[in-house]
């Protein structure tokens, strides 16, 4: 029989998920469905959905328009301003007088409000990120009336921050482009609902998750998780099972503990002891080392295997209960250790032991709405991520903590999660109040989340180490040490130390980016986040070519880096009418919510690519739209392939890249911004070139001082002897002009290594006829068993410089299965001289392979 650890716990608020029971075990009332809704003064009055909030209340009661359509989020803001009321009546469908205790539980409330039960204030709640559970045994009644007084989110805020006497915590308010609301830094609300660099002001009021009546006697199973460890000496897997109660009774409750994994032929049977009041239980199991044990792998890395598991509690008072779920088996590092010829420390992780390289992109909210978000628009995000080749997202700091479906998906397919803290771009209060909402968020989120072996890394916030190195916000130097005090105080002495409670089975990194271990050193704020020597960088340039690898840091680890470009027209369409369709209408201008943004890609466009000529204006916006893509996919590929061949390799003391993350993966609505997959879920052409620049096995070739070189890029398990094939062709023929296959070529297991090197001299001059700008390189890599990278390309010249160039006249149609899930999909004919002049016959979407029909 194993022993139970008993460990009292203190908690600011009530949380947890409902275990599961049998008979005489809890009782539970939901209160999802249609509640009433009225704004402040009682003007209007409707019906709205819970889990939801008032906008798409409105909406699909048909008061408001589509608040994606156009101009609304401006015209709209009156929603926001306004104090909401949801309101409804209940049955009480069992005997109260026959439980210890009710409770009313809000998986989440945003955010502001004012909860009362039969007129009596049961309490308030002010952090969407929080789980709040009123205890209503001495005030239910048979018919109860239930309300949530909302109080506007932007009025909270502005309020805070007013009584924020001692000094400012800016920013204020984002940049007027952004057409958004001030002092989001005040408001433990989801920062980017008052608006960002690609999405719009929409500060939320609703219930935007589960609320239900909880009734039981005895205790109550409120939290339960499982965490796996692999202790190496003794090469054994053990589980830690971690499970929170609210005893209600007034004496200790015993009783036993079973775990049972069938499969891998381990059972358990702990003696336990609860303590009235809320306390948790932690459990230790051994894997039965004479079982194999197959771990849970990212994506592309091996399977995601989980085992069913169950949980059986047989308490001496009232009820059993058996908890179902999955246990999994991942370990993680986060390896910060000397490398040998560079200074600074490497910043890479180990997974199961295995150094693995990190790649995909970085996900923000998929709607203003979080009601709108269901597990269909999760999976269909999530699995274009996989189908990328990803293997890894960072859920952004200035979104929401993601729904648990989201995480059951990553963990199903294999996506590693490195997960922020929600807070970015900006400077926070430390006051006792606002730190009391932050910890028992971060406890709620960390004891809800931990179990998942997709969440890899926890991280404290986004930027605002950097914002504070780098002075963003132009603190004088004189206030510095207050505004340093209140960063420790909040990410470190808070937030990091719960994490580390809470949770001993990952690392946790306090800013994104950071200098990891040197920032630690440094007294956790580094001079300069962004030292390409350690930990981590974010990198955005949008003025020099990027077609330029030379302009890229050679860091240790990519986090963040992008390209803006234009969603599809037929994205578009949906939220604009006819005289919105033009690249600089009012309308383009509205929806860019980045500084200069629109101008930017046109001038990344204009780089490489002839500007859109058609005399029809609305063929020339399509084009523009088209233009954007193909610039922004380029310029990303451009540069994951320098990180991706930058792992392997130190030079002048850089390099040793382990990790290439863009920004960003999907959009919150119809805009331009730096997203591979539009509102929706459709690919724009970045999203095909990442499932390529992505492939596990890659060729990648550059340029240096007039020498192609070509790297081998591998993240498969085993060394392969391949052949690479590189291919010379005129833009004005089918044919190659000239062919070279390398036989014997060994390509590193998980390695980028050198395999081929000529001067394009030397190249031009091996194949007659060729110019810079009359020919285009393809190559591949071919081995054994039907091993293939996808076929690779490198410019020679600008394609505004392209000579030889025709129209093509081939089609490609699609199939039905497709159609699924890319409804708007057409047949679609191109050429590169569409590139070049500006947009194809159709720009709905770009076709896997398309332009490389014309060289294959
Ligand atoms: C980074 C992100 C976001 C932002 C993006 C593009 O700083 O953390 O805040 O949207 O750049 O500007």
């Amino acid at each position: 029989m194993g022993r139970a650890a008993l460990l009292p716990l203190l908690l600011v608020a009530a949380a947890g998920r409902a275990g599961v029971s049998a008979a005489g075990g809890p009782e539970v009332r939901s209160l999802r469905g249609s509640w009433w809704l009225a704004n402040g003064n009682g003007s209007v009055v409707l019906r709205g959905e819970v889990p939801g909030c008032v906008h798409t209340a409105l909406h699909r009661r048909g008061l408001i328009q589509d608040p994606y359509y156009r101009f609304n989020d401006v015209t709209y803001r009156w929603i926001s301003l306004d104090n909401w009321t949801y309101s409804r009546t209940f049955k009480t469908p069992f005997d109260d007088r026959k439980w210890q205790k009710v409770n009313l539980v809000f998986e989440g409330v945003d955010t502001v409000a004012q909860i009362l039960i039969n007129n009596i204030t049961l309490g308030r709640t002010d952090n969407m990120f929080n789980r709040y559970s009123f205890d209503i045994t001495s005030v239910i009644k048979e018919v109860n009336f239930v309300e949530v007084r909302f109080f506007s989110a932007v009025s909270y805020a502005a309020e805070q921050s007013r009584c924020h006497k001692a000094y400012s915590i800016p920013p204020a308010c984002p940049p007027p482009v952004q057409k958004g609301e001030c002092h989001a830094n005040f408001i433990r609300k989801e920062q980017c609902s008052f608006s960002w660099d690609w999405g719009p002001s929409f500060p939320t009021q609703g219930i935007w998750k589960d609320v239900r009546i909880e009734a039981y006697n005895h205790y109550h199973l409120i939290y339960f998780s499982l965490t796996s460890f692999f202790e190496k000496s003794a090469q054994q897997w053990s589980l830690e099972i971690e499970s929170i109660f609210d005893v209600v009774s007034s004496k200790p409750i015993a009783g036993l503990v079973t775990v049972n994994i069938p499969k891998l032929q381990t059972q358990q049977t702990f003696s336990v002891k609860l303590q009235p009041g809320e306390g948790s239980v932690v459990l230790l199991v051994n894997i039965n080392k004479s079982s194999t044990v197959e771990a849970w792998w990212p994506n592309g890395h091996g399977k995601q295997t989980g085992y069913n598991m169950t949980t059986t509690f047989i308490m001496e008072a009232g009820y059993q209960i058996e908890k179902s779920s999955k246990a999994y088996f991942r370990t993680v590092e986060l390896v910060q250790e000397p490398i040998p010829g560079s200074p600074g420390l490497s910043f890479y992780f180990r997974i199961n032991g295995r150094p693995i390289f990190i790649k995909g992109s970085n996900w923000i909210p998929a709607d203003s709405f979080q009601d709108r978000v269901t597990y269909d628009t999760l999976w269909l995000l999530l699995k274009s991520a996989a189908d990328a080749n990803m293997n890894a997202l960072r859920v952004w700091g200035g979104g929401v903590y993601e729904q648990d479906e989201f995480y059951d998906i990553c963990d199903e397919i294999g996506i590693m999660i490195w997960q922020d803290f929600m807070f970015a771009c900006a400077l926070y209060p430390t006051d006792q109040y606002y730190l009391e909402s932050v910890r028992a968020e971060v406890s709620h989120q960390v004891r809800r989340l931990k179990s998942h072996p997709s969440i890899i890394l926890w991280s404290g916030n986004n930027e605002n180490e950097a914002a504070i190195a780098s002075n963003w916000f132009s603190i004088p130097y004189a206030d510095r040490e207050v505004y340093i005090k209140d960063y420790v105080m909040l990410y470190v002495k808070n937030i990091r130390e719960i994490v580390l409670t809470e949770d001993k089975s990952r690392p946790f990194i306090a800013s994104s980016p950071t200098n990891g271990l040197e920032s630690v050193k440094e007294g956790w704020l580094s001079q300069n986040p962004y030292d390409t020597h350690y930990g981590d960088t974010h990198f955005y340039d949008y003025s020099n070519d990027c077609w330029n690898w030379t302009v890229y840091p050679k860091t240790r680890f990519a986090s963040e880096y992008g390209f803006q470009s234009w969603p599809s027209f037929s994205t578009i369409e949906k939220v604009s009418s006819t005289e919105d369709w033009s690249y600089t209408s009012n309308f383009s201008l509205h929806r860019q919510h980045h500084e200069n943004g629109n101008d930017q890609m046109l001038q990344q466009i204009g780089h490489h690519f002839k500007l859109p000529q058609s005399t029809d204006p609305i063929k020339k916006f399509k084009d523009m739209i088209y233009l954007t893509q193909v610039m922004q996919a380029q310029c990303i590929k451009t540069e994951t392939e320098f990180y991706r061949f930058s792992q392997s390799e130190i030079i002048r003391g850089e390099g040793h890249t382990m990790g290439a993350l863009y920004w960003q993966l999907n959009d919150i609505w119809q805009a331009p911004s730096w997203a591979s997959l539009e509102y929706g879920g459709k690919w724009k052409l970045l999203h095909y070139f990442a499932q390529n620049f992505l492939a596990p096995l890659l060729p990648v070739a550059y340029e240096d001082k007039g020498v192609l070189y070509i790297y081998g890029v591998s993240d498969l398990h085993a060394d392969h002897k391949l052949t690479l094939r590189v291919i010379v062709h005129t833009w004005s023929s089918l044919e190659p002009v000239c062919t070279l296959a390398k036989e014997g070529v060994t390509v590193k297991a998980q390695s980028a290594v050198p395999i081929y090197k000529e001067s394009i001299d030397d190249l031009l001059e091996r194949c007659r006829n060729c110019t810079r700008k009359s020919c285009v390189i393809t190559f591949c890599l071919v081995g054994e068993g039907g091993l293939q990278s996808p076929t690779n390309h490198h410019f020679l010249s600008s394609l505004k410089d392209a000579v030889g160039l025709e129209k093509s006249h081939f089609s490609v149609s699609i199939s039905h299965a497709k159609l699924l899930f890319f409804p708007f999909l057409c047949v679609c004919t191109h050429t590169f001289s569409d590139w070049q002049n500006g947009g194809p016959v159709c720009s709905h979407i770009w076709l896997p392979n398309c332009s490389f029909a014309l060289l294959s």
